[in-house]
């Protein structure tokens, strides 16, 4: 059984438990972060000392950095489905979820962050306007991937989908200019066809940082 240190709104938290989700591993989530607190103690502290999340532990094994999770989970318990059998294979969805950390959320997540974590009374619209422009052009990277496949990676799902698929929740949920981009959304339907997606990637966030804070203090 795997213990999830992490509230469920957060972003790096999703990617975690849609992996877990997947691969229908035995789990416990335990809130921490966020309104809940609890990251300034010594017992965290000692399974991370960054003070952040998420964190794992899988019987004795404490691990943190969610990336370094959803390879972890994916090769320990998801070899031949999102840990691909093919070592090339798996290069690449690891190249996707390299991608998605260095290009998509720098350029991407100022939306989030202006709409939805930020006091209306603060908030910079064209930094919102100037992150969906620039998300439009770069998903175009992802369009044309999509082009003759089903997944990321390929025609199955494998972890080079989870950190760019969680955040497409998100994209698709905010109200922002999105370009049409039909392999995109194509791709964004078989993820919200996934239980595990509906369960773990697809949680509300509202519609402005007072909504945010409630569904965080009801548990998502
Ligand atoms: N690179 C780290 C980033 C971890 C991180 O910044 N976590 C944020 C949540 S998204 C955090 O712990 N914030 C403090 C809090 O939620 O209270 C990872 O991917 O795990």
């Amino acid at each position: 059984m795997i213990n999830i240190y992490g509230r469920r709104n957060s972003s790096q938290v999703i990617q975690v438990m849609w992996t877990i989700g997947e691969l229908g591993i035995d789990h416990v989530r335990h809130n921490v972060g966020g309104t809940f607190g609890g990251l300034d103690t010594d017992e965290y502290q000692n399974l991370n000392p960054n003070g952040l999340i998420p964190t794992i532990e899988d019987s004795g094994f404490v691990l943190w950095e969610s990336y370094a999770i959803v390879r972890y989970l994916s090769r320990q318990y998801g070899e031949g489905s999102l840990w691909p059998a093919n070592a090339q294979e798996t290069a690449r969805a690891d190249q996707w979820m390299e991608w998605t950390n260095s290009r998509f959320m720098d350029t991407f997540f100022p939306a989030f962050w202006q709409l939805i974590r930020t006091t209306i009374e603060n908030q910079d619209l064209e930094k919102v306007k100037k992150a969906a422009t620039d998300t439009g052009v770069l998903l175009q990277i992802i369009e044309n991937t999509l082009a003759g496949q089903k997944y990321i990676a390929g025609n199955s799902l494998t972890m080079g989908d989870i950190p760019l698929g969680a955040m497409m929740f998100k994209y698709f949920t905010l109200d922002i200019e999105r370009p049409s981009l039909p392999n995109i959304e194509s791709w964004y339907a078989r993820l919200c066809d996934r239980e595990a997606y509906q369960q773990h990637a697809m949680v509300p966030f509202g519609k402005s940082s007072d909504e945010w804070f409630a569904l965080e203090r009801a548990g998502a």
